[in-house]
């Protein structure tokens, strides 16, 4: 949070995108931008505009989130998903985010991301299972799964962030744009492309084999996957700022997915931010 006034504007344009790009700036070319309310004890919001060029092959661009949210009515069915059509390339490193809300029985439950390709079923799988006893993520990176405790969502809007790196053989679990639990993967092995990425039920075969009891209730808002790891500033920004970087892999735009079962796309107008 930022407090100025006017004639700090251009300054402090610049100086936010440095941030950005440090250690790989060497030149930078505005665009647009947009401050607002620049009272003093206000909030600044830089809602684009910069490229950042480094050495000829990182260009990264910051700007507001798409929007997209989805709900998914039902628990305990296992019929209602999202189908990414977006191809999946092979990965290395990864990040999804996604806001998510509690279900209809209370609690966040169910599986944000299951990739299989050709008979590795649980290539990629992110899925939050809540019992009576215990909350935790278990997720799969080309080997057994792991589970990543992570404390009960009371709240009815929680921003998550989950990344992975095979070659450095470890996931992280963000929680509300901070940094919670890393899990080691020393196993890990890059993801093969080509696979299918499903939102909403865990694949126990090539686009099938789903149990009701594994199926995500509740609101997803603002799902979004990059193929690296994001710096924990940029989830940060993300998370707060509704900020995101350009180079997005996927996200959930109504023409990029298929949806099946009960789930319904929700008009968004404003982003979500951790207060
Ligand atoms: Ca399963």
């Amino acid at each position: 949070m930022l407090n100025m006034n006017s004639s700090m504007m251009a300054k402090i344009v610049c100086s936010i995108s440095i941030s950005y790009c440090t250690m790989i700036i060497t030149t930078f070319a505005q665009s647009t931008s947009n401050v607002v309310n620049l009272a003093p004890g206000g909030r600044v919001r830089i809602e684009t505009h910069l490229t950042c060029e480094g050495d000829g092959s990182d260009s990264i661009t910051y700007s507001q989130c798409p929007l997209n949210r989805y709900r998914f009515p039902d628990n305990m069915q296992a019929t209602s998903m999202i189908r990414v059509k977006t191809p999946i390339p092979p990965l290395e490193n990864g990040t999804i985010c996604t806001w998510v809300t509690l279900g209809a029985n209370g609690m966040f439950q169910g599986t944000l991301a299951s990739y299989s390709v050709g008979t590795n079923y649980n290539s990629f799988t992110i899925l939050y299972e809540s019992y009576d006893t215990e909350r935790r993520f278990r997720m799969f990176l080309n080997s057994p799964g792991r589970f990543v405790y992570m404390p009960l969502l009371k709240k009815n809007l929680t921003h998550l962030c989950v990344s992975f790196s095979a070659a450095g053989g470890y996931s992280s679990l963000y929680v509300d744009g901070k940094f919670h639990n890393k899990r080691n993967f020393s196993d890990a092995t890059a993801l093969q492309g080509g696979g299918i990425y499903i939102v909403g039920q865990d694949q126990d075969t090539l686009a099938g084999g789903f149990d009701q009891h594994q199926a995500l209730t509740g609101t997803i808002t603002n799902y979004l996957f990059w193929k690296r790891e994001l710096t924990s500033q940029e989830i940060e920004d993300i998370a707060k700022q509704c900020i995101c970087p350009s180079d997005i892999l996927f996200t959930l735009d109504h023409e990029d997915v298929i949806l099946s079962g009960n789930v319904t796309a929700i008009p968004i107008k404003q982003c979500p931010t951790v207060p």
